[in-house]
């Protein structure tokens, strides 16, 4: 993979780095042909070989703390689950080509035990410790003209890659209100483009070539987050002992808060539902 940067507007050839595909546990997962703004206009130079760097993660997940109390539980969607629709992908026939079946909606997915997937879970408050930045990097790639995942979330001062592994160009058009906006064209297949955010929020992400991309970014200031899974499932794990208030938040839904209190070594439960 080739590693670019931006450096007063332009991007810059870093390096390559090795990808390694690795899932999250406990968590989940869950996106022009030109045209893009003209700050991103500017041309990358052409890749060329560079030192080797760090192998880059899928999904981030919660680092690992000293403290031995956990919450987990599920996020349900309660009675008739909208229907997806298939996206129509036909405006850019490499987009097209490169799925062999229907390719979803994602913005609601409800599993068939009415679990709501791409949920973030994530400790609003009461976590008080001084939390450094995972080294693991996290890949936010356009895949089939797709995003995946299409929920993903990081630390502050965490690294998120964005990756193109299409023969397409697409952009990355983020719109976070409490972190810097950008919207950064990635014409080159293979090309990875890192960045890192100061400050604690979920934005959305979209392409402004293929206007049925999107994901979700979340930043947070703890490693106490998750995405729920395919079942709603989540987990925070390495909690010390407090009383915590999590937040879940979908993209569609908005957010739920529950206060939930552990000791030492226990495991305490939060259950959230939309719908019904
Ligand atoms: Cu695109």
């Amino acid at each position: 993979m080739t590693v670019y940067a931006e450096e007063n507007g332009v991007l810059k050839f870093h390096g390559s780095r090795g990808v390694t595909t690795v899932a999250a546990v406990g968590l989940v997962s869950a996106s022009l042909l030109l045209g893009c703004a003209k700050e991103d206009d500017a041309r990358a130079d052409p890749p060329s070989p560079g030192p080797k760097a760090p192998s880059i993660t899928q999904a981030a997940t919660a680092t690992a703390t000293a403290g031995t109390a956990s919450i987990a539980g599920k996020v349900s969607f309660v009675g008739e689950a909208p229907v997806a629709s298939a996206l129509d992908l036909n405006a850019d026939p490499v987009c097209a080509s490169t799925h062999d079946s229907p390719v979803m909606g994602r913005d609601v997915i409800v599993g068939a035990d009415g679990g709501l997937k791409n949920v973030f879970v994530y400790v609003q408050s009461g976590a008080s410790g001084d939390y450094d930045a995972p080294d693991a990097e996290v890949v936010l790639d356009q895949k089939g003209c797709v995003y995946e995942p299409h929920a993903v979330a990081l630390q502050v001062g965490q690294t998120l890659n964005l990756l193109n592994s299409d023969s397409t160009t697409h952009n990355v058009h983020a719109l976070p209100e409490e972190n810097k906006p950008f919207n950064t064209s990635m014409p080159i297949p293979g090309m990875v483009i890192p960045k890192t955010f100061d400050e604690t929020e979920i934005f959305k992400v979209k392409c402004d070539v293929h206007p049925w991309m999107s994901s979700y970014v979340g930043v947070f200031d703890n490693p106490y987050f998750a995405i729920t899974g395919a079942d709603g499932s989540f987990k925070l794990s390495g909690l010390p002992a407090g009383t915590y208030t999590v937040a879940a938040r979908h993209e569609m839904y908005g957010e739920q808060l529950l206060e939930v209190t552990v000791g030492d070594g226990e495991a305490g439960e939060a259950a959230f539902s939309w719908g019904g």
